[in-house]
């Protein structure tokens, strides 16, 4: 297990908005965060809520198979020639921070192959409260967390709840089940975000990754600008 945050990896592709061929490349959004909290869910969901409007791929990470992708290529999100899979290895994290090559050579595939694109999904493999990606990697990143791994996860911090630009907090459906108090929830990561937006989802319902969808949408708007 890596603890040592200090490598952020090579920024010269993702620090120039630019392709070779002086187009706009796409934004670029990670979505990380523990192991089963929704982060397929939540981009099944998002390719199906932005794929009329925005030309989308997605790279996944999974440690030794590729279930992920294979989730979103059975549900038909997308085309699957949008679909990429990364497998990771022992140490999912270190494919988003330490060592992002494979990733970068998988989003830059894509947007050879199917771009231009306004948008590409990096889901991470489920790690802990410690994965993040590299800023060389994406340019905004969304934490997953969810209310059955327990209501006390936004008070232990961790960089993914305290840093992400976005934090989510999914199976709000489950918290009657499961005991999670949703407002101690929003509270505490109130407390560990300050200003950093946090958004409380349920993909069981109709149009529940909205809140997920309205903030890509700005950050798309910003990212034109
Ligand atoms: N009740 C409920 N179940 C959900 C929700 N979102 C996802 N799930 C279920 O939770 C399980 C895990 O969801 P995934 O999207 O695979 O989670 P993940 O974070 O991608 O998991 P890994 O990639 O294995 O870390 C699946 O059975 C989903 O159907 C939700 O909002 N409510
Ligand atoms: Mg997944």
């Amino acid at each position: 297990m890596h603890l040592d945050h200090s490598h952020d990896g090579p920024s010269a592709v993702s620090a120039d908005a630019h392709r070779p061929d002086g187009t706009r490349r796409a934004l670029r959004v990670g979505l990380g965060g523990p192991v089963g909290s929704g982060k397929t869910a939540t981009v099944a969901a998002l390719c199906r809520a932005l794929r009329d409007r925005l030309s989308i791929a997605v790279v996944t990470n999974d440690i030794y198979t590729r279930e992920d992708a294979e989730f979103l290529l059975r549900n038909a999100v997308l085309p699957p020639e949008r679909i990429q899979a990364v497998e990771t290895g022992a140490c999912p994290h270190t494919a988003i921070r330490d060592d992002i090559s494979a990733n970068l050579e998988a989003v830059e595939d894509l947007e050879d192959a199917v771009g231009p694109l306004d948008l590409i999904l990096v889901e991470s493999g489920g790690d802990n409260l410690t994965a993040t990606f590299s800023k060389g990697l994406v340019d905004a990143q969304i934490f997953v967390i969810d209310v059955a791994g327990g209501d006390d996860i936004p008070r232990k911090g961790g960089p993914g709840v305290t840093t992400a630009d976005l934090l989510v907090v999914n199976k709000t459906d489950l918290a009657p089940y499961v005991g999670s108090d949703l407002e101690r929830m929003a509270r505490d990561a109130k407390e560990q975000r300050g200003e950093l937006p946090v958004v409380f989802t349920s993909l069981t319902g109709q149009d529940g990754v909205a809140p997920v969808a309205d903030w890509i949408r700005a950050r798309l708007a910003d990212w034109a600008a």
